[in-house]
């Protein structure tokens, strides 16, 4: 577990008042009187931003005479949210700066909300880097996150008539000030062209890339804030720029004009983040995308090497660790290849120990859609030379398949690199499996999946290369900065060094059963539902009352996660109040956060589905004092903040076997909300860790999933045998809850009926029913019910992202960490 004790530094509130002053008027030019909000939030930003800047060059200083060995973090997406909070917790000013602000007459939570969120990411691997580069700071590990510079982060949604419309995401536009700009270390980034094939001396092939074009890479630098303020790491997030080589030697005199037109091409490649999560589009754009930044990121940590090691290659995998966050950056281990063979002149089989020594690879998804394939053909005219090496590492890696498996052509044909076929297919899981030294799935149940299902011959080839690390989330943001009323009530009890030591949670056990505890437990929850029962009215102008069970579904939207489940058990809950006024239920509210990809048609009708029957719910008197659904617009980290620590129970409800892990999960249990569940993902490691009282799990299991689908899975036996999954179903056909639009949501029964139910709605539909009664009458109990949310709280001590990292670096990265001052 994580060793870091560190207590936060501190500053008094006069310097910090002053600092804010003096950048009030020296920095945005304004001065207390005219300044607004974010005139404020941005002299606060400024003023803490001298604090973080010094962390940071100590932090370099330190790394650079150690002469450390550091993880380097893939990944072309980071979402990091809002910065304000965390970097003040983390440095410890939070109250100080709060009281400063508060002199000067101004509210730092308002000006706090000034701040867009930094969405440079889809969902689950995107916040997981950014909580894995807050634990690597934490703990004083060397690392750089390296990633993608986007100009227009994820869309933001907007909902007109229930349907999500998609509007630019733009972070930037008044600038960030969080970000330093090092034109000192711009990067040249080579594509296209062709490749010449010369003959040297002793007979030695030299191959030499020559590109069509060349994009120049600006390295934007945010400063990651561990607890405590002492290393302050770096994400290291690259923009592409037209380069002037490409623009002024390529084009004659009077190209000026015409050269625009290729700036505007190469500015495209950071232009914007794809909002596919789970689905490979196969767009050209995307796989430059993923080697601008690998090969602008490989450069740069070769040069930082070189500076301290010459030309000398021998100590690179010693120095040198680089995680490949899932497939997205594998075209960095050709890049390697080539960069040691065609440009160091290195013998094949020592640039392979290089690269396979140096990579390590994280599997995110079992789900075959988004299992990355890249047409050979596409790859030939982006990266001609990376085509190449692909075949050659292929070829070489095929005849090692052939000794274990002599003459096995079905397995070759399974573990090659290339998909053969009329359109041949680089496959970019078995490039980093063969690339890597090490291959982790993100739950138990995940990389057993990982070995049995997906690559099994892998893990017989190479045994034990294929391991396990759980995820976890950082509980400074998750706990400590989002909810304060708890994170005092838990520092009142067992101290305050849980945000680096989550174990310590275990003694609020003791109080599990203490009235006076449970009291004050369930007020905070209380409270933080009556702050966002006012956000949702401010958002939706829909009433909630916060004495209403609150139950929690945000997550992207996709069939697998099963948001259609949920809201099919809200449709059964509505019809038996309709047919039953007195039925027993305690008061729901039922809050929904999620984006669509804006090409997933079925995803963006269960948004409007759950829009339309929110509206019909939330007007009919007849239900309305029992029954709530609300569908908070524009789902994101700093809306997640605002939900989990008002939620009472998380719906976590994926088809078992198909949510790799999940983190929100983990989120809402820390935040003491209990989990209704299936037994997928990370959901059985938080069952075991906090007890199955105080879980409500449902459903079929992974291997009932598999006897079922063997056998000929029927969603029409389960219509036909509940009269009410029956009714629910043919209701979404009517024009009930679409007024003079029949039909407008039967996209959805049709994707259950025959479209064949891929995720077994229906089949777990009954036991989700059942294991909801359950949760109702538990809820009746209040004691009982403080009991579980206060276990949930003092049981989620693995899931820290703190252990996330220890097994990282104990399994797989084998760092030591390196103290600052
Ligand atoms: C190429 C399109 C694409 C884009 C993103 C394919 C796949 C992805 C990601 C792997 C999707 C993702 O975020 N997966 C989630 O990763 C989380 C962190 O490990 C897990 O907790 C989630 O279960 C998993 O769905």
């Amino acid at each position: 577990r994580a060793k870091n004790t560190a207590q936060p530094q501190s500053l008094d509130s006069k310097t910090i008042k002053a600092s804010i002053v003096q950048h009030l008027h020296c920095t945005l030019g304004t001065d207390e009187n005219k300044a607004n909000n974010h005139a404020w939030w941005k002299a606060t930003c400024a003023a803490v931003q001298e604090q973080v800047l010094e962390g940071l060059r100590k932090t370099q200083r330190a790394h650079y005479l150690n002469d450390t060995r550091a993880v380097h973090y893939f990944s072309a997406e980071f979402l990091m949210g809002r910065l304000m909070s965390n970097n003040l917790h983390n440095l410890g000013l939070f109250e100080t700066t709060d009281q400063a602000l508060k002199e000067l007459g101004v509210s730092l939570t308002d000006i706090m909300e000034e701040e867009p969120d930094m969405a440079l990411g889809n969902g689950g691997l995107g916040r997981l880097a950014a909580c894995f580069i807050d634990s690597l700071a934490t703990m004083d590990l060397p690392a750089v996150g390296y990633g993608l510079h986007y100009e227009h982060g994820l869309f933001r949604q907007e909902i007109k008539s229930g349907a999500q419309i998609e509007r630019p995401d733009s972070w930037r536009d008044y600038g960030n000030p969080w970000e330093i700009c090092r034109p000192e270390s711009i990067q040249e980034i080579p594509l296209y062209g062709y490749v010449e094939t010369k003959y040297g001396d002793k007979g030695r092939i030299q191959k030499e890339w020559h590109p069509g074009t060349i994009v120049k890479g600006v390295p934007w630098d945010i400063p990651v804030v561990g607890y405590g303020g002492k290393t302050v790491n770096v994400l290291r997030l690259w923009e592409s720029q037209a380069s002037d080589y490409f623009n002024w030697d390529v084009f004659n005199a009077g190209g000026y004009v015409d050269a625009q037109k290729e700036n505007v091409q190469a500015e495209t490649i950071s232009k914007v983040l794809y909002p596919n999560d789970e689905t490979e589009a196969g767009k050209e754009l995307r796989l430059i995308q993923q080697y601008f930044f690998c090969a602008c990121s490989l450069k740069d940590i070769i040069r930082r090497y070189k500076r301290a090691h010459g030309d000398n290659w021998e100590r690179f995998a010693d120095q040198v660790v680089i995680q490949l966050n899932d497939t997205h950056p594998a075209i960095a281990i050709p890049e390697l290849m080539r960069i040691l063979v065609d440009r160091a002149e290195m013998d094949w089989d020592s640039a392979w120990e290089i690269c396979t020594q140096t990579f390590a690879y994280t599997n995110h998804t079992l789900l075959p859609e988004a299992l990355e394939k890249w047409p050979a053909r596409m790859f030939e005219k982006i990266l001609p030379r990376h085509l190449e090496i692909i075949y050659e590492i292929n070829h070489r890696f095929l005849d090692e398949v052939d000794k274990v498996w002599p003459n096995d052509n079905a397995i070759k044909s399974k573990l090659s690199i290339i998909e053969e076929g009329n359109d041949k297919m680089v496959r970019m899981g078995n490039l980093s499996v063969i690339g890597s030294f090490a291959v982790n799935g993100v739950a138990e149940i995940h990389s057993r999946l990982v070995k049995q299902n997906l690559f099994p011959e892998f893990d017989q080839l190479w045994p034990g290369k294929l391991t396990n690390v759980t995820n976890g989330i950082t509980p400074r943001r998750w706990l400590k900065a989002c909810n304060p009323r708890l994170s005092e009530l838990i520092d009142s009890k067992i101290g305050q060094d849980w945000p680096v030591q989550l174990d310590k949670l275990q003694g609020l056990a003791d109080f599990a059963d203490d009235a006076k505890f449970q009291k004050a437990f369930m007020q905070i929850k209380h409270q933080n539902k009556v702050d966002l029962a006012a956000d949702i009215k401010a958002l939706t102008g829909v009433e909630v009352d916060p004495n209403a069970i609150f139950d929690v579904q945000i997550k992207r939207l996709h069939e697998y996660k099963r948001q259609h489940l949920n809201l099919l058990h809200i449709l059964a809950l509505y019809r038996r109040l309709l047919e039953n006024p007195g039925y027993a239920m305690t008061p729901r509210v039922f809050l929904f956060g999620a984006k669509a990809a804006p090409g997933y048609k079925l995803a963006k009708d269960i948004i409007y589905a759950i829009n339309k029957v929110a509206d019909k719910i939330n007007n009919d008197p007849r239900v309305n004092q029992k029954l709530k659904v609300v569908f908070l617009p524009n789902y994101r980290v700093s809306l997640a903040e605002k939900m989990i620590p008002a939620a009472d129970v998380s719906e976590q409800i994926s088809t078992a076997g198909k949510e790799a892990s999940g983190t929100g999960n983990m989120k809402l249990a820390l935040n003491g909300a209990l989990t209704i569940g299936t037994l997928d993902g990370a959901n059985i490691e938080i069952a075991e860790e906090v007890g199955d009282d105080n879980i409500y799990i449902f459903g079929l299991t992974v291997e009932e999933v598999q006897a079922l689908k063997a056998n000929g899975y029927n969603p029409y036996d389960y219509y036909y045998e509940n009269k009410e999954l029956k009714a629910i179903l043919d209701w979404l056909e009517t024009d009930y809850f679409t007024p003079g639009k029949p039909g407008a949501l039967a996209s959805l029964k049709h994707s259950l009926l025959d479209g064949g139910d891929p995720y077994l709605v229906l089949a777990d539909f009954a036991s989700y029913s059942d294991a909801h009664k359950a949760l109702d009458s538990a809820y009746q109990d209040s004691k009982g019910w403080a009991r579980k949310a206060i276990l949930n709280t003092a049981r989620m001590g693995k899931f820290t992202s703190d252990r996330s990292i220890q097994d990282y670096v104990d399994r797989i990265w084998k760092l030591s960490s390196c103290k600052v001052e």
